[in-house]
């Protein structure tokens, strides 16, 4: 009986986040839908990505348990932003999302952003009606989540490693990533940036664009 209900909750979520997809389409609008750890960076990552794509080009949706500190920092930033509160909720709905769309004037936007709640298990689950999934990984977490979290990362487009400025002062083995990722997911292009520093988001830069290294 349990499980019938959770069939029936992704069945309906699945079904709105294919309407969310045909909207985009529609709209011409490339969607990434963005998932990690809390703290990990994508905020921050963001900020330099409307700077660089051009702010009028990108729209935001956020989410987050509480507050609206990171669609103050987007909106800072630039682009048309949306806070979405989940409450106890750990991820986005495809729900969430559609009512989000509503408020976001599409016209001259060609990326839209989906910063998901921080946590590398739930939002995984859940399709919310993006083109393409991307995670991201910080150099503090620590060289394990790639195993520990395989769901996530095999359900993924593309992978950033975050924070590659803190390398040296961190004990952290990039090849046993690499390694765990060979197992879960060969096709997922594997970047590793700074948004401290820069380096490295040329290539996430690129990929946006569509443009090989
Ligand atoms: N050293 C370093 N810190 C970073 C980098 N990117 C983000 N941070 C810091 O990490 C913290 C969390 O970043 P944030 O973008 O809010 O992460 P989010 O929770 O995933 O959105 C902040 O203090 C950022 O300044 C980076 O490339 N290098
Ligand atoms: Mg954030």
């Amino acid at each position: 009986m349990k499980i019938r209900v959770v069939e029936n909750v992704l069945k309906a979520n699945d079904a709105l986040a294919q309407e969310n997809r045909q909207r985009l389409d529609e709209a011409a609008v490339r969607t990434i839908n963005l998932m990690s750890a809390p703290g990990s960076g994508k905020t921050t990552l963001l900020e330099k990505t409307i700077e660089q794509l051009g702010a009028e080009r990108c729209a935001v949706l956020v989410g987050d348990l509480q507050t609206t500190r990171d669609a103050e920092r987007l909106e800072k930033a630039g682009a048309q932003t949306i806070q979405i509160n989940t409450g106890k909720g750990c991820h986005l709905s495809a729900t969430e999302v559609a009512r989000g769309l509503e408020e976001l004037d599409l016209d001259k936007v060609e990326y839209l952003f989906i910063e998901n709640v921080g946590n590398m298990v739930c939002p995984a689950g859940f399709d919310l009606g993006e083109h393409q999934r991307v995670a991201l990984l910080s150099i503090p977490e620590g060289d394990d989540k790639v195993a520990k979290y395989w769901t996530l990362f095999q359900s993924v487009d593309a992978i950033l490693l975050t924070k590659m400025d803190l390398l040296e002062v961190l004990d952290y083995d990039i090849n046993r990533v690499k390694a765990d990722l060979a197992r879960i997911n060969t096709a997922a292009p594997f970047m590793e940036v700074s948004s401290k520093t820069g380096k490295g988001m040329e290539q996430w830069f690129n990929w946006l664009k569509n443009k090989q290294d």
